[in-house]
């Protein structure tokens, strides 16, 4: 096949300063810390050695009981969060979760979005990495990033959710936590090229239906997806929260499919097919379908439906006492905005509306939230997210009296937290 090198309007592709290399600067500078390190009272003789060696801000034990009488840190080229905060992702080699209910908003900090990797995360220089767009289109063509990075940009806010979130959860209450269980979803700002501008560049044949999307790391992943449900949402993404991709989440090029499962949104991707039938891949046959009750496997389950849970609060938390509860959580819709979350504090005998935090965007984490006194006894917490479509997110029996309990994926049921007299939270399904 001829492959033609990419070229726009002017032939000299925009320069970027490459920042490739890592921060690693502030070890050879030490003149500024060492200058107020010696002014700072407290920090003297061998304490002063020991301080030297680590970055002010990363030690607990170096703060002063009074702010306002030593002179503060100095500025950094690359900011890290308080010494004191120690949230962190439930992480294995293969996938680490988000900490739901430590985090506030609807963003997650890219340092905490969860992971899923088949493979590892693989290092990719930047300035190699090319794209190929195939198969079915007019052109042929390869792009490298600073060629995807000179079209016009879009940016926005979306979650990405693993259809194997909550999947313990078919075989009865499993995990302790909002993290355990539900933490493999998160929400960034992306920004990319749309797919649609990139493959006007290519051109494509009519009878190019399904794009398949293969990733450049240990695992390859591929997976194929129907292309006119897609294109007006799709983009290539090379940012992430206002900063290139964090290299977990794809660096330095991702496709993002807005509301669809995880898993074909595909990281470090390097190829793009343009096919007129899906390809049948590993993870749309073996992987990632759905086992219905009667035996046959549901395909192409692409979106992710209607979903919420309560963050606080939530599994493994306890209550100071009885009072003033702001319950609060997060609700999603692959399918468009969240319409409504109701809570329950009486395991869904009655439903209250919670207050949800604007803007309300499609695709995207919603942040509800509702005030509760506890009167001390025993309670049943739940939270059911009502989508655009009317669609309203099922109890667990619901569930299951429509997917029985062969699935692994697209677990999305209401979330029970019982709180005992002492406060403690534990997962419940009721
Ligand atoms: N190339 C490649 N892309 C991939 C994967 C992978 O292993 N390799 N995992 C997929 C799965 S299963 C999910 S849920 C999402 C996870 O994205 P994240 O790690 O940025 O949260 O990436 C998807 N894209
Ligand atoms: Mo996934």
């Amino acid at each position: 096949m001829k492959l033609v090198k990419q070229q726009t309007a002017q032939s000299t592709p925009l320069k970027e300063k490459t920042t490739t290399a890592m921060p690693t600067t502030r070890a050879k500078d030490p003149p500024t810390r060492r200058a107020f390190l010696v002014g700072a009272t407290s920090v003297v003789g061998a304490a002063a050695a020991h301080v030297l060696l680590t970055p002010f801000l990363g030690n607990a034990a170096d703060v002063t009981d009074d702010p306002t009488r030593v002179p503060g840190a100095p500025a950094t080229e690359y900011g890290q969060r308080s010494p004191f905060e120690r949230v962190r992702r439930l992480a294995k080699p293969q996938r680490s979760r988000t900490p739901l209910q430590a985090l506030h908003g609807v963003v997650t900090p890219s340092a905490l979005h969860f992971e899923r990797h088949h493979n590892g995360v693989p290092r990719i220089d930047p300035s190699r990495h090319r794209l190929l767009v195939h198969g079915l289109v007019e052109r042929p063509l390869i792009f490298t990033m600073d060629e995807l990075k000179r079209f016009p940009a879009v940016s926005r806010l979306a979650f990405l959710e693993c259809s194997g979130n909550s999947g313990q959860e078919w075989k009865g209450p499993r995990g302790t936590s909002a993290q355990e269980i539900h933490g493999l979803t998160s929400t960034s700002e992306w920004t990319g090229v749309r797919l649609s501008t990139v493959l006007g560049e290519t051109g494509r044949h009519a009878e190019a239906t399904w794009m398949l999307a293969e990733g450049s790391d240990a695992a390859a992943m591929t997976r194929s997806v129907p292309l006119d449900r897609i294109l007006g949402e799709a983009l290539l993404c090379y940012a992430q929260n206002g900063e290139p991709l964090r290299p977990e989440q794809g660096y330095p090029l991702r496709l993002l499919l807005p509301g669809w499962e995880g898993n074909t949104c595909i990281k470090w991707v390097r190829r793009l097919k343009l096919t007129s039938a899906p390809l049948m891949t590993r993870e749309e046959t073996s992987k990632y379908t759905d086992v219905m009750p009667d035996g046959t496997a549901r395909q192409f389950t692409f979106e992710m439906e209607a979903k919420s849970v309560i963050t606080s609060p939530s599994g493994g938390q306890r209550l100071p006492g009885p009072g003033f509860v702001e319950i609060r959580g997060l609700a999603w819709s692959g399918r468009g905005r969240v319409e409504r979350v109701d809570v329950s504090v009486d395991g869904g005998k009655r439903w209250r509306t919670a207050a949800l935090q604007s803007p309300v965007l499609p695709k995207c984490h919603t942040r509800f939230r509702t005030a509760w006194q506890w009167d001390g006894r025993e309670a049943v917490l739940q939270s059911r997210c009502t989508d655009e479509t009317g669609y309203r997110q099922p109890t667990h029996e619901e569930l299951v009296a429509v997917r029985g309990t062969n699935s692994y994926y697209h677990y999305n049921a209401v979330q029970s937290w019982k709180i005992d007299e002492d406060g403690r939270v534990s997962n419940v399904q009721v």
